[in-house]
């Protein structure tokens, strides 16, 4: 007979929160990120790999990659038999649909009482990952309903509603229509990320469908390819969401930290495949994020 764990439920406890993305082993994105972000955020982060990449697949080549789609219901299984419980479970790239249809054994274990954060982990610039399919969209699609907050970038939230790309550009009315549409596939509170309204700045916009509100906060835009920005940003959300910031407060924190993370990165001049250097910053998040 397996012993149970025994989990508090004292007021103030830990929260435990499960990021599920695969493992890049080079190049900050994906769990190198989540983990010691959330970590530094004061979270017990547990973490369900879901493959391992020797690189991440954004501009390397010869990458190796193991699949661990068939580990994923078995490891929920023996969780699931340990009576554990999570207060947030937080997912970003999957190798395959079959990856994202594993997610859904991980919800009927572990989804009542845990917040779903969901990155849809697809493209970027008007793009599909070449590594991608339709079916992936459509498992993404599926899946992208039971999240509470969804934060796709522009072409994510393109691929997911269906729309076109929208190049060259976009005004206020645009995003906020797409927000109110990505909040009617489910998820109660949109982020997309990404968003330029004002001529030489990016940020985020958000719109939580009960409220009906949009917030928006940006920063000076920096040119690059700033590999692994997107999992920075979504996992100090999870943080703050987890932490029961309100979303004004939750998003401005996630592009203030990744902006600072991204300025850090370009003064560095590495090589921007090797993703943001945000360990630096990640003293000053402890302190904000309390
Ligand atoms: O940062 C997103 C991400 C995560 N994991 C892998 C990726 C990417 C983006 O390209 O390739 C393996």
């Amino acid at each position: 007979m397996m012993q149970k764990l025994k989990l508090s439920d004292a007021p103030g406890r830990q929260k435990r929160v499960l990021a599920v993305h695969d493992i890049s082993c080079v190049g900050r994105c994906s769990l190198t990120v989540a983990l010691p972000v959330l970590s530094a955020m004061g979270f017990e982060t547990s973490i369900l790999p879901t493959s391992i990449l020797s690189t991440h697949t954004g501009g390397f080549e010869g990458y190796t990659y193991r699949d661990l789609a068939a580990d994923m219901d078995p490891v929920v299984d023996h969780w699931h038999a340990l009576g554990l419980k999570f207060d947030a479970i937080f997912t970003g790239w999957m190798g395959t649909h079959r990856h994202i249809e594993n997610l859904g054994h991980l919800l009927d274990a572990f989804g009542d009482g845990a917040a779903l954060i969901v990155d849809p982990v697809m493209g970027d610039n008007g793009k599909l990952y070449a590594t991608l399919d339709d079916a992936y969209v459509a498992a993404m699609r599926a899946y992208c309903a039971r999240a509470d907050v969804l934060l796709p970038n522009l072409t994510e939230a393109a691929l997911l509603t269906g729309t076109d790309y929208p190049f060259p550009g976009y005004d206020k009315a645009w995003v906020e229509g797409m927000l109110r549409r990505l909040n009617d596939m489910g998820p109660g509170i949109a982020v997309l990320t990404g968003v330029t309204l004002k001529p030489g700045r990016i940020g985020a916009a958000a719109l939580d469908g009960r409220r009906g509100q949009l917030i928006y906060f940006d920063e000076p835009y920096i040119p690059g390819m700033w590999h692994g920005a997107g999992d920075v940003f979504a996992s100090v959300l999870t943080g703050a969401v987890l932490n029961g910031a309100p979303m004004p407060k939750a998003l401005r924190l996630a592009v203030d930290f990744t902006a600072r993370c991204i300025r850090r990165t370009r003064r560095a001049a590495t090589d921007e495949r090797l993703g943001l250097q945000f360990e630096p910053e990640l003293g000053g998040l402890m302190n904000e994020a309390q």
